[in-house]
């Protein structure tokens, strides 16, 4: 069930190993299908192919998704090379750094809209361009953050977008469910990353969550991309329009034993 051979699956948003982009791709490639590697620019061009190289048959595409003549021309070239898609992976995030280490209550116009543009907007102008090649039904997969419903320092204007980036979700899956083609979002725990990088207090955050985590470790990339392949595959055949949580349980605690003193030993 988990076969995807003769399938096509695009991912947007690879930048380096350490990207959820390679780890999904890793795993959707693992379980036979073809993939396409898309880059944001020239600047993770070499990367991109070092990366496809290691997989049978990827190919490499640039696409900057704050632009719609070039979100056009990578799905043109996207239908000249495979005809049609299966899966399409959106692991695109970003907000200018002002906006992640200020107060919220100074968000900017134009951060506000930026972080929206190419963290939310890109999903939908994505789906649209992959929708007309998804003949046979597909799956749509985007990485969202619990940062979307509870509040955590300093992830402020990416909070609000991750939200709208769930709503996304839902309105999505309703527009493209007569096709047959499911959107869903993965919630992933914290992963050092580019995008987390350089995020003060991120070891801070890695270590609270293995403490509080029912798990009691943090998320391997690898696990996300297993959760990834689950909803590509005919496994999720009924699930549409889903956040789908692989955070080691993290979401679900108020306190852990291990905070509250009365529970130590
Ligand atoms: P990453 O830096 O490897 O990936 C982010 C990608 O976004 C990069 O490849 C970058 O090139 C791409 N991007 C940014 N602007 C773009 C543009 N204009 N056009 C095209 N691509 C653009 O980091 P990551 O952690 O793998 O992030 C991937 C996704 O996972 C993001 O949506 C992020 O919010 C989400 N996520 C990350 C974590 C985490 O802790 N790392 C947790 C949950 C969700
Ligand atoms: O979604 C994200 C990160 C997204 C992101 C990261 C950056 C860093 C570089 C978006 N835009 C930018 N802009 C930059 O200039 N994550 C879930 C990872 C993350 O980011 C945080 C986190 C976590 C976790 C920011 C603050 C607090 C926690």
């Amino acid at each position: 069930m988990m076969d995807l051979k003769g399938q096509t699956a695009v991912v947007f948003g690879l930048a380096n190993k350490r990207s959820i982009a390679w780890a999904i791709a890793q795993k959707l490639s693992a379980a036979g299908a073809q993939i396409g590697i898309c880059y944001q620019n020239e600047r993770f061009r070499a990367e991109a192919e070092a990366l496809a190289g290691e997989l049978p048959d990827a190919a490499v595409f640039e696409c900057d998704v704050s632009s719609d003549e070039k979100i056009d021309a990578v799905f043109a070239q996207l239908k000249e090379r495979y005809g049609k898609l299966h899966t399409l992976v959106h692991s695109v995030a970003f907000a200018p750094a002002d906006e992640l280490n200020n107060d919220f209550l100074l968000t900017s116009r134009e951060g506000f809209r930026v972080a929206h543009e190419i963290s939310v907007y890109s999903l939908i102008a994505l789906s649209r361009g992959a929708a007309p090649l998804m003949t046979d039904g597909g799956s749509i997969i985007t990485m969202t953050y619990y940062g979307s419903q509870k509040v955590l320092p300093r992830y402020n204007v990416m909070g609000v977008a991750k939200a709208a980036l769930e709503a996304t979700v839902r309105y999505l899956a309703a527009d493209l469910g007569r096709k047959n083609i499911r959107v869903n979002a993965i919630s992933a725990g914290p992963i050092k990353t580019l995008a987390a990088r350089g995020i003060g207090g991120l070891g801070d955050m890695l270590k609270v969550h293995a403490e509080r985590a029912p798990l009691k470790r943090n998320v391997d990339p690898a696990e996300v991309g297993n959760a990834a392949l689950f909803l590509a595959s005919e496994l999720a055949s009924g699930v549409t329009g889903e956040v789908l949580y692989v955070d080691c349980g993290y979401n679900i605690v108020a306190f852990s034993s291990s905070e509250l003193e009365h529970n130590r030993g």
